[in-house]
C-alpha cells in the first residue's frame, strides 16, 4: 500500500516515516559551478552505498524506487547528480537504487526509448514499487521534495530554476516524474519515435490524460529543483516532427515494441550502469 506514515508493522518491525529526518537544501552555487568531483572522492562521500544492491534504511522502507536516469556523455551532471540524489534519497528513508541507461547508438539521442529500455531491464533485475526517471541534470532543490510513486504519476521536476519556479505551461511535464510500474505497463510505456530533442515529454503527458491518470504535484514550495545551465547537445537537436508527433499518438508505440541489444551491464559503486543499442525502427 501507498502512503504509509511512521507506525509499526504486525511483525513489530518500524514503518519508515515518510518525513525526512533532517531537512536541508542544495548549495544552488555549488551545482551552478559545476564543482567537478573525482570518483573517489564521490564514492568517500557515500562509503554506506553498496554496489549491486538497493540502499536500506535501518526501518522498514515504505517503497522501493528505482531512479533510472536516461544518458550520454554527461559526466559532470551525473557527478553533481550523485553527490546530491544520494543523501537526499536516504535522508527520505526509502530503499532506493541508481540505474545510468547510455545510450550507444544510433547517433541521434533517443530519451523516451531509453526510459522504456531502463524499465524493462531494472524491472527484470529487481522488483521495484516505484520508477522515478530521471534527468541527469536536475537536482532537487531540498529534501522535501519527495521522491515517491503516489496513486497516479507524480510530476517532481515540475517547478525549476530554470523557469522562474513556475510552469513554463500547464501541460509541463519534463525533467523528472514517478510512476509505478502497474501505471508505465497501463500506458505501454513511452513513445520510440522522438529521435532528437522536444516533444516527447509533452507526449508522455498526453498518453498519462489518454489512460484516464492525472499528474500529481508537489506544492511548489516543495517541489523545487534546479537545473544546471547546458547547451545543446550535438547530437540530440531539435526533432522537426516534435510537434506533429505530439498530436498524432501511437497507441500501439512503446514498451511492447521497443527493440533494442543490451551492450553492457556494470554494477559500478554508486550506481548501475546500462548501456544499450536501440534499433533505429521509424
Ligand atoms: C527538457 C526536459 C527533458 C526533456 C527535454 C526534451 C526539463 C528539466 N527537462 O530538457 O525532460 O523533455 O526537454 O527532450 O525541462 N541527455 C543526455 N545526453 C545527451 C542528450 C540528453 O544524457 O546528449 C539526457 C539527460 O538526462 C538530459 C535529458 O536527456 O538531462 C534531456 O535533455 P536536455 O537536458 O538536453 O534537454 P532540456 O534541458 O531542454
Ligand atoms: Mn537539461
Amino acid at each position: 500500500a501507498y502512503g504509509n506514515s511512521s507506525g509499526i508493522s504486525s511483525k513489530g518491525l518500524h514503518l519508515c516515516s515518510c518525513l525526512p529526518q533532517m531537512v536541508f537544501a542544495l548549495d544552488t552555487e555549488i551545482a551552478s559551478r559545476h564543482k567537478t568531483y573525482s570518483w573517489k572522492e564521490l564514492e568517500l562521500a557515500n562509503p554506506n552505498v553498496t554496489s549491486g544492491v538497493s540502499w536500506k534504511p535501518p526501518c522498514v522502507a515504505w517503497q522501493r524506487i528505482a531512479i533510472i536516469i536516461p544518458y550520454r556523455n554527461r559526466e559532470r551532471h551525473l557527478k553533481v547528480l550523485l553527490s546530491v540524489l544520494h543523501p537526499v534519497l536516504q535522508s527520505q528513508l526509502v530503499e532506493y537504487e541508481i540505474f545510468v541507461i547510455e545510450q550507444l547508438r544510433p547517433e541521434i539521442f533517443n530519451r523516451a526509448a531509453l526510459l522504456n529500455v531502463g524499465f524493462l531491464e531494472v524491472r527484470r533485475l529487481r522488483r521495484f514499487d516505484c520508477y522515478v526517471f530521471h534527468d541527469v541534470d536536475l537536482l532537487p532543490e531540498i529534501n522535501m521534495n519527495l521522491y515517491s510513486c503516489l496513486q497516479s504519476p507524480l510530476h517532481i521536476g515540475a517547478y525549476m530554476n530554470k523557469w522562474d519556479y513556475k510552469l513554463p505551461y500547464p501541460d509541463f511535464f519534463g525533467g523528472a516524474m514517478a510512476i509505478t510500474g502497474e501505471d508505465v505497463e497501463k500506458i505501454n510505456g513511452f513513445p520510440n519515435y522522438f529521435y532528437g530533442w522536444g516533444g516527447e515529454d509533452d507526449a508522455i503527458y498526453s498518453r498519462l490524460k489518454n489512460a484516464n491518470l492525472p499528474i500529481y504535484r508537489h506544492p511548489a514550495c516543495l517541489g523545487r529543483t534546479f537545473m544546471i545551465q547546458h547547451s545543446q547537445d550535438k547530437m540530440n537537436p531539435p526533432n522537426p516532427k516534435r510537434y506533429q508527433y505530439m498530436t498524432d499518438f501511437h497507441r500501439n508505440d512503446g514498451l511492447n515494441t521497443v527493440r533494442y541489444t543490451v551492450k553492457h551491464i556494470e554494477t559500478r559503486k554508486l550506481y548501475t550502469l546500462i548501456q544499450v543499442s536501440i534499433e533505429r525502427g521509424y
